[in-house]
């Protein structure tokens, strides 16, 4: 079953100790706190310890309030943690240009603490659903691994970003062999024990985070490599391939190798302007049928 698991943490961004303490001291008990002082630290502190909530100072020296929610607004991997201003700029024209900057809320200085507390609660609720619906929409309810929606947005955003890197892009595609067969024998409930296995056997062949590998469809799966050639991808192919074999799951049917194989794709490219994504695609999909035609459970360039 997937959950969201870990306790929520809010970050709370003042250059004035005593007002961290203030909501620190009120937050704490209930979610995990991490404080900056500043804007550029605040920064870094969502990077490497991503809230799910920031309450966001705007008068600070440095770098304001306003500048920090337009720079974590314009990163792909802060942009959508809400944030809630609390300041003493009352102005209406302040709070406009706070919720025009994408916060949540805003909150005005000096603060009635019940009201802060009650209001980043609601936001938290709010963030909880939307990270819940955002896991059961990339991910494969069988297997539990990245489902094909993740897949592509993912090899999509790293052939953009092959184009500008110059580096190439490798990508794989496997294929369970002779599965009709296996849910014929064994029994569909069988079947979908043998998918999970198998997902679980191909993810852990993956080494880097930037790797991932998803299930494509019915029995194929499919994994994008960044920074990786021909060469990498046919490596983490036969990796993949071994790792299947090798949980020995019995497979008597006809042609088979009496345990449950893989067949496996392997292309790379460099991504450029004169070709796309469904070009990689449509390469490792052709070595797959290759490896299929030259006799299954074996990797095709
Ligand atoms: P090949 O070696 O050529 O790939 O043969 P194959 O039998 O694996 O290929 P085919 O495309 O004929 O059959 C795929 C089978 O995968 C048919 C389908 O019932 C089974 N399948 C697809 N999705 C699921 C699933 O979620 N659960 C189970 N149990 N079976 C599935
Ligand atoms: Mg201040
Ligand atoms: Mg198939
Ligand atoms: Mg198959």
């Amino acid at each position: 079953m997937i959950t969201v698991p870990k306790r929520q943490r809010v970050m709370i961004v003042d250059d004035i100790p005593a007002n961290i303490k203030i909501l620190g001291q009120a937050i704490r008990g209930i979610y995990d706190v991490s404080v900056a002082t500043n804007g550029l630290q605040a920064l870094q502190l969502a990077l490497e310890q991503p809230p799910d909530l920031i309450l966001l100072d705007i008068l600070m020296p440095d770098m304001d309030g306003y500048e920090t929610c337009r720079r974590l607004k314009s990163d792909q991997r802060t942009r959508d943690i809400p944030i809630i201003f609390v300041t003493s700029k009352d102005e209406m024209e302040d709070e406009t240009l706070g919720l025009e900057l994408g916060a949540v809320d805003y909150i005005t200085k000096p603060f009635h603490l019940p009201i802060v507390l009650a209001r980043v609660k609601t936001h938290l609720r709010l963030k909880k659903q939307s990270d819940l619906l955002e896991t059961l929409a990339s991910l494969d309810p069988l297997t539990e691994i990245p489902n094909r929606r993740q897949f592509e947005e993912r090899l999509h955003d790293e052939w953009r970003r092959g184009k500008r890197s110059g580096h190439s892009l490798g990508l794989i595609m496997i294929d369970v062999d002779h599965f009709k067969g296996f849910n014929d024998h064994y029994g569909h409930a069988r079947g979908d024990e043998c998918l999970k296995a198998v997902a679980r056997a191909l993810s852990t062949e993956l080494n880097r985070p930037e790797d991932l590998v998803a299930r494509y469809g019915g029995e194929e799966f499919a994994a994008v490599l960044p920074s990786t050639g021909l060469q990498g991808a046919v490596a983490v192919g036969e990796s993949m391939r071994r790792a299947v074999q090798d949980l020995d799951i019995p497979h008597e049917g006809e042609g088979t190798f009496e345990r449950v194989t893989v067949s496996v794709g392997a292309a790379a490219m460099v991504p450029d302007h004169e070709s796309r994504p469904v070009d990689l695609l449509l390469q490792a999909d052709s070595c797959l049928y290759q490896a299929k035609a030259d006799g299954r459970n074996q990797v095709c360039e």
